[in-house]
């Protein structure tokens, strides 16, 4: 790593020196402002808010995860932009909503989707890193278009090795591991990626020990298919998903090893997260005490469990602020001293103040959710008001033809896709109802009025079904929300 680095008394002796700087490092801040980590995000796919034992599950172990959660900051209110994987991972990588940067619905094996890729003119955390002489590489599940401009080395990642997209069994020309733009590996198989993308990282983090780096490391589990490896299965009592958990929690901690015999802990920030919430329709998983999962847009398909660790640099403790996916491109920015671009919103805030006491308030006035083009719901602190929709208004993930209005207030017994249609405005406070369960609208109507004042504005600002934004980018077909 480059040496600790200050301007601020540049006539002292040496010997001063580094007295002065522990002086300065009693505080984070201050240790903060003047080194540039690694950076390193490990991103889980359709892990649930529930999954994780530091995150409450009972029948499923993961220690090494956890390990990371008790050395590093665990968000309880950390939002991901979509429930399902691609605008998640657009919007991640570029801290600006899914209907900002033109990556609204999930990108699908179809003809009408050949040229819908992460637009050219986007911005990723990696092209920033880039410009400040990291090296910078994704690997695994990239999911955002693989035609030309639309690939990670088209976005700021010198290096890719993973997929075009998911794994999947009935498409095996999806199964192609590529290097960069070649495929290097044809139609492997499922259960071999987790441990070879896992060696893959070691190696460049062995490789680039001694310069910044930024790693972009994108896991499938514990999306479908629901396949760990036979050491795995039966090691947990959660079922194979269960299994299958245990399995990401021995690989992440397999990473995690390798950067501690390295020496790197101090200077790497390292992030955990998943894409959305848990396909629980289909698959299992577990949201915890939150209704919903992925393809809803409850809190159980946006808020998802988050981790981020800075040892020595950042305390560790628990934090309740509601923060975004999106907050990390302006704070890796920060942190990299990399300069945010003046031409576009960036949806994201910084939260280095955040990172640096471990608390703090809120950076968002209100943030968004989207099922596709629809705005559904928008949130306000502890306020989270879901907005009328039909079920034509849908993205096809989310349809369900049979679905009636919700008129009613008992929502225990909504469906896991969430709430199809709606017939008028709910109201939730999640401080004391975390679980959507409770509709208070009529005893706050200047909270509603407020709400769905701010929903006119987005819509204008960011689009909805039959309505364009003024900033929206729109993608290059039509019929955005159906698969055919
Ligand atoms: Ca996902």
């Amino acid at each position: 790593m480059s040496p600790f680095k200050t301007h601020l008394f540049p006539s002292l002796t040496i010997s001063i020196k580094p007295v002065l700087l522990a002086l300065l490092c009693c505080s984070y801040l201050s240790c903060i402002a003047q080194e540039k980590p690694n950076v390193i995000i490990l991103f889980a796919d359709d892990l649930g808010y529930g999954d994780l034992s530091s995150f409450g599950a009972q029948d499923v172990k993961t220690p090494h995860i956890d390990e990371l959660a008790s050395e590093g900051i665990r968000f309880t209110d950390f939002q991901v932009a979509s429930s399902v994987c691609s605008p998640s991972r657009a919007a991640l990588l570029t801290g600006r909503y899914p209907m900002r940067c033109g990556f609204p619905v999930a990108q699908g094996k179809i003809e009408k989707h050949k040229d819908y890729g992460l637009h050219p003119d986007e911005i990723t955390i990696a092209d920033l890193l880039l410009k400040e002489d990291y090296a910078t590489m994704a690997i695994g599940k990239w999911h955002l278009g693989f035609n030309v401009g639309a690939q990670p080395v088209d976005h700021g990642f010198q290096q890719f090795y993973g997929l075009q997209s998911n794994w999947h069994k009935s498409h095996p020309e999806l199964d192609d591991v590529y290097n960069n733009r070649e495929v290097v590996k044809e139609n492997v198989a499922f259960e071999s990626l987790i441990g070879d993308y896992t060696q893959k990282a070691i190696a460049y983090i062995e490789e680039n020990k001694e310069n910044p780096f930024f790693l972009y490391l994108a896991y499938h589990s514990v999306h479908s298919p629901i396949m760990p490896n036979d050491a795995f299965k039966g090691t947990s009592k959660g079922s194979l998903y269960g299994d299958f958990v245990q399995e990401l929690d021995h690989y992440v901690g397999e990473l995690l090893n390798a950067l501690s015999e390295n020496g790197l802990d101090e200077d790497t920030l390292v992030i955990f997260l998943s894409d959305n919430g848990p396909a629980i329709c289909h698959f299992g998983g577990s949201a915890g005490a939150l209704n919903g999962g992925k393809y809803s847009t409850m809190e159980g398909g946006f808020r998802i469990p988050a981790i981020i660790r800075w040892k020595g640099k950042i305390p560790s403790g628990t934090n309740n602020t509601l923060l975004s996916s999106m907050d990390l491109l302006p704070t890796i920015a920060n942190l990299a001293g990399a300069k945010l671009p003046d031409d576009r919103t960036i949806d994201g805030k910084d939260i280095t103040p955040i990172l640096e006491s471990g608390q703090g308030t809120s950076p968002h006035q209100y943030l968004y959710y989207y099922n596709g083009i629809n705005l559904q719901a928008i949130r306000k602190g502890k306020w989270k008001l879901h907005l009328p929709r039909t079920v034509e208004d849908q993205p096809f993930w989310s349809k369900n033809d049979n679905a009636k209005p919700f008129g009613g207030k008992n929502l225990k017994n909504i469906s896991c896709k969430g709430l199809e249609a709606l017939k008028r405005p709910l109201l939730f406070n999640l401080d004391n109802d975390m679980g959507e369960l409770t509709d208070i609208s009529d005893a706050h109507p200047e909270v509603v009025k407020e709400l769905l004042l701010e929903a006119e504005r987005v819509r204008a600002e960011l689009g909805d079904v039959g309505q364009v934004g003024s900033d929206q980018r729109v993608p290059p077909f039509d019929d955005i929300q159906e698969k055919f």
